[in-house]
């Protein structure tokens, strides 16, 4: 049994389950995937040994579990990255924190409306208040970009949590047909071109299972 063991929904739909996935990735941490079907009839019961919330993802290390995608990212960081998930700088890393927070805890409209479907690519007409979030996000992503960006094409520059918290955003708005800034659009095609984002993507596309809008909006 590997060390570390991230269980993880749908590839398709679970944004949640990507975020730790891709900071894994990144690196290069060794790691045993758990996929679990998600909004099936067992799906509960599939979930009950690992994830006290029902909730994909959740991350076991030895005898201990995380839940919650932003607190797995933390603790990888914390544990094994010597704490360079986050950018070095406390200015940068209050940034990297915050925006992350933000994205993880807001958006109601962004996520029930343009759920993450790796399948998808239609023009989806926002309505106003998920044009407000939008732009909120575009203006996140080019006020980074400006402000911390010089040393990489990430949002801090080099890859952080945050980029990790944001490419599942990528990943919908590219589907939807998102209206961004010229430097948002540039960020999110960033994100689009990590061979691990394409990787998720790819697999995401192959799965098999019929896509409920009914359940994904629940994500
Ligand atoms: N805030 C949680 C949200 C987790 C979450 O909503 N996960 C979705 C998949 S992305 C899930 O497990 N849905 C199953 C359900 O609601 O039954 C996190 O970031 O981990």
């Amino acid at each position: 049994m590997k060390e570390f063991r991230l269980v993880i929904g749908n590839k398709n739909y679970s944004p949640w389950s990507m975020c730790p996935w891709l900071l894994l990735k990144m690196f290069d941490v060794d790691f045993e995937e758990i996929p679990i079907q998600l909004y099936q009839d067992n799906t509960a019961e599939k979930l009950g040994p690992y994830s006290p919330s029902l909730k994909v993802p959740v991350l076991l290390h030895k005898e201990i579990t995380i839940w919650d995608s932003l607190a797995i990212c933390e603790y990888l960081s914390e544990q094994i990255l010597g704490g360079s998930g986050w950018p070095a700088s406390p200015r940068r890393r209050a940034s990297a924190r915050s925006t992350s927070a933000e994205i993880h805890s807001g958006f109601p409209n962004l996520k029930r409306e343009w759920p993450m479907n790796c399948k998808a690519s239609c023009q989806l007409k926002p309505a106003d208040a998920l044009l407000n979030e939008i732009a909120r996000i575009d203006a996140i992503w080019s006020c980074c970009r400006r402000k911390f960006g010089e040393n990489g094409r990430y949002l801090y520059g080099r890859f952080s949590i945050a980029d990790c918290m944001y490419a599942p955003m990528a990943i919908c708005f590219d589907a939807y047909g998102a209206e961004l800034s010229s430097e948002a659009n540039a960020y999110m095609q960033t994100l689009l071109d990590n061979p691990f984002v394409q990787k998720w993507i790819t697999h995401g596309r192959r799965e098999q299972e019929p896509l409920s809008i009914a359940y994904a909006s629940n994500a």
